[in-house]
């Protein structure tokens, strides 16, 4: 990446992460977003690029297509852009080995929870209705076992008694919103690799909770 990192950024809904990444590279020059592709045409995420004056795509899943070749358009949507950079954003599909691989080392997600725990969906009523006292989130490279890639960064949120999966949603959000930009950040500058399947930053191994400074 000689010049700026090429950022194409996939979504299914409000995109407030996208936004913050969005606003994150507009303060640092490394990283440009290039492109927006949704799988939902309604996808607030999509008038949040607009409004940037991003191009944006959206790649709609037709009815009995296998995720083969949903995976192909999506792969053929993303190629025009060019990235250097994949950036999963509360993108609500899952991706097929074979895409994933295409991707390997160039594709991370943010994942509302303190991973391993609560991989999948609905994290925030699972972290409460296992009486977890923390929760958070975490930003992943991507790799074709579910939420299973390795750990770039982490949050931590506590959680209070009288939350609700939406109260505690909130508090995460928040913390999405700070740790993301960052990650992008790191990507762009070059700093962060995948090797064998372990992340690095600056040449040394990020532990299994994310970087954490000594
Ligand atoms: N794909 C691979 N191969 N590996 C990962 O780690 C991925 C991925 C695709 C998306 C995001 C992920 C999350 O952060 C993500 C990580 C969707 C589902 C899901 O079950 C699960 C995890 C994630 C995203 N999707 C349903 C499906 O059948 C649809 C659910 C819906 O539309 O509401 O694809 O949590
Ligand atoms: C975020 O909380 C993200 O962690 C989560 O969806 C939200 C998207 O919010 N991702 C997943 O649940 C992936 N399965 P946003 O559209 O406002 O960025």
């Amino acid at each position: 990446m000689p010049s700026s990192c090429r950022v194409v950024v996939l979504i299914s809904g409000n995109g407030t992460n996208l936004q913050a990444i969005i606003d994150g590279c507009d303060d640092n020059l490394l990283a440009d977003v290039v492109g927006v592709i949704s799988n939902k045409p309604e996808a607030y995420g999509l008038i949040r690029a607009h409004h940037s004056e991003i191009d944006t795509s959206c790649v709609i899943a037709h009815r009995g297509e296998s995720r083969a070749q949903y995976d192909a358009r999506l792969m053929a949507a993303i190629e025009r852009y060019q990235p250097d950079l994949i950036v999963l954003a509360g993108f609500m599909r899952i991706l097929t080995d074979d895409f994933v691989n295409h991707y390997l080392g160039r594709i991370i997600n943010i994942h509302p929870s303190l991973l391993p725990k609560y991989t999948g969906l609905n994290t925030h009523q699972r972290a409460i209705a296992a009486n977890d006292s923390e929760h958070g989130a975490s930003v992943h490279f991507v790799t074709s076992e579910l939420d299973a890639g390795p750990v770039i960064l982490q949050a931590k949120v506590p959680i209070y008694e009288d939350d609700t999966a939406e109260i505690l949603a909130a508090r995460v959000h928040e913390q999405e919103h700070a740790i993301y930009p960052l990650v992008v950040k790191w990507f762009s500058q070059q700093r962060l690799k995948l090797h064998e399947g372990q992340a690095y930053l600056d040449g040394t191994l990020i532990g299994p909770s994310g970087y954490a400074p000594d």
